[in-house]
């Protein structure tokens, strides 16, 4: 055999081997019959104004400049410099870009499949079984050499292979049904948390919105109270001290005014007796000025003093004043002094006997008088520095859980929106594989792949990983690769590449990325890894995600599944 490799070198062109006629001059494919089927003439097929004898085709000499008059030889093998290469060694089509007309000297094949053999290998004394498992491409048996047909037994072995690729498709295509299936399911279960996770969103919000209102509320009625400070007393206790101590010393002045007031009367009463006297006992014939005028000042003086003493204020009332306070005269101030009651506690202590509706009722309305005094700088606000009210310290604690709860709820909800709508692939179908890993192990390392997440280098002497790049997005490329026996190759096709970039740095150079490669295989396996150019790695990997699902027409995927 010229080639090593394979079977699946063989260049397929014709299935059903159009069994070449007798007539037809050797070498001749099936599609070029039409130029070879007169008799007596043949007309170059790239120069149709030149015409052959019948007998000029396949004598070993090059006379068509295309070279088709050569079909069965090697004589035009070298009118095209590429000549040797073409049709490329394993090309499936059998198609070249040379400029001669024929893409090689055609081997039927009988038993297996009909295959395009470059004119180069025509008669050069190789058996070129690969391609021509018939050996029909040495009948001059150049240095002696006979090339028996093999297309029995290597035809049996070709459709034995081929039976086994179609069939692990079949098992592959299956098993990416399943993911489908899977996937399916695990997109309508993010789908079901969404939906939870909106209600639960909605109702977090109403609930913020609702703490938010109460807080408010609780934060104005509880503006214009008195609030206790830890170990000081109230403030209301410090006012009822201050009020209590004014009150005894205004007492103990007024006690003092009024003891002063007696004084001052005795001395009016004693000088008044006097000039009565003075009035009386004087002569009026003495001619003494001083004596008159005096007298005529006191009698004017008693002229104008009211007949009674003025009584708007009597000394009872004074007195009454005057008693020390207690329980039963003037402030109790005990009943200010003791308990726990705030102010607006002890203001509305006679709310406690009315029904609870109009209580209620009341005391929202005077809460509301008050706030709005409050806010119309009619009664002093409540300075913050000594701290908020138990109720407003709950409001609050309640409002920020709520807000809190509301924004964990959210992130949870677009955590799950992006990765619903994460590209999965085709049919969402690697929506199932997302965090799972497999490796395979190349030269010194094991090259770990984890689906949309990262690949890893894992050195198997016992250094530490590296990342090799983080999973960003799905591609696709065309590829061009031989099948593989084992049927663990990419083919030719369009593959699909996951991109995984911004690995660990390279030293003095860019950052490591991967491309992987997708076939379809029946199981998920790392074929191989190779460094392509220094820390860009390229993966070729099979998975049954990867298999192209050709449905059964008018089944559409979704529908099915
Ligand atoms: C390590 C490995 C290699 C890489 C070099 C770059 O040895 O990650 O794959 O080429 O670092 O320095």
């Amino acid at each position: 055999m010229r080639r090593t490799g394979a079977l699946a070198l063989l260049g397929a062109i014709a299935h059903g081997s159009l069994a070449a006629s007798e007539s037809l001059p050797r070498g001749v494919g099936p599609e070029f019959v039409k130029f070879f089927e007169s008799k007596t003439t043949f007309t170059c097929i790239g120069n149709p104004s030149i015409t052959l004898k019948a007998s000029q085709v396949n004598d070993n000499s090059c006379d068509c400049p295309d070279g088709s008059d050569e079909p069965g030889t090697a004589a035009c093998a070298n009118i095209d410099p590429l000549s040797p290469e073409q049709p490329l060694p394993g090309s499936v089509t059998g198609t070249t870009n040379t400029t001669a007309a024929l893409p090689g000297f055609w081997c039927v094949n009988a038993g297996h499949v009909g295959s395009y053999l470059p004119f180069m290998y025509v008669n050069d004394g190789v058996c070129d079984y690969e391609l021509c498992c018939d050996g029909s491409d040495e009948n001059t048996h150049a240095g002696g050499v006979q090339c028996e047909n093999r297309c029995d037994a290597i035809g049996k072995e070709y459709r034995r292979l081929e039976e086994q690729r179609r069939q692990n498709k079949e098992r592959s295509v299956k098993k990416r049904r399943t993911l489908v299936k899977e996937s399916r399911e695990l997109r309508r279960r993010v789908e079901v948390k969404i939906a939870n996770l909106k209600t639960e969103v909605r109702d977090l919000d109403a609930k913020k919105a609702e703490m938010q209102a109460k807080f408010d509320e609780v934060e104005r009625s509880e503006r214009g109270k008195v609030v206790k400070s830890e170990g000081q007393g109230g403030k209301l206790g410090v006012l009822v001290g201050l009020a209590k101590s004014r009150v005894n010393e205004l007492r103990n002045t007024l006690d003092k005014v009024m003891d002063q007031r007696d004084d001052l009367q005795d001395k009016v009463d004693q000088l008044e007796d006097i000039l009565t006297k003075l009035k009386e006992e004087y002569n009026p014939n003495f001619n003494d000025e001083g004596v008159k005028a005096a007298v005529k000042a006191w009698e004017d003086y008693a002229a104008g003093q009211p007949s009674e003493p003025k009584g708007d204020l009597a000394d009872s009332d004074i007195m009454e004043v005057l008693k020390e306070d207690s329980e039963t005269s003037g402030i109790n101030w005990a009943e200010f002094e003791t308990g726990e009651a705030s102010d607006v506690d002890v203001v509305y202590n006679w709310e406690a006997y009315l029904p609870v509706p109009v209580r209620d009722y009341v005391h929202q309305k005077l809460n509301l008088l008050r706030v709005w005094a409050i806010e119309n700088g009619i009664l002093a606000d409540n300075p913050t520095s000594g701290g908020e009210s138990r109720l407003v310290t709950a409001a609050r604690e309640a409002r920020d859980s709520a807000t809190n709860a509301h924004s964990v709820k959210l992130g949870q909800l677009e955590e799950e929106q992006r990765e619903l709508e994460k590209d999965y692939g085709p049919d969402d179908v690697f929506r199932v594989l997302k965090g799972k890993c497999i490796s395979g192990e190349a030269g010194e390392y094991d090259y770990e792949l984890c689906w949309f997440d990262k690949t890893t280098q894992k050195s198997k002497k016992g250094h530490g990983n590296t990342n090799m790049g983080n999973f960003v997005r799905i591609d696709k490329e065309f590829v061009d690769e031989e099948e593989r026996l084992d049927g663990k190759g990419l083919g030719k096709g369009q593959r699909l590449v996951l991109r995984y970039e911004n690995g660990q740095g390279c030293w003095n150079g860019p950052n490591r990325r991967t491309d992987v490669y997708l076939g379809c295989a029946e199981t998920d396996e790392v074929w191989r890894t190779v460094e392509a150019e220094k820390c860009v790695y390229r993966m070729e990997v099979g998975s049954p995600a990867a298999c192209e699902d050709v449905q059964e027409p008018g089944v559409p995927i979704k529908n099915e599944l």
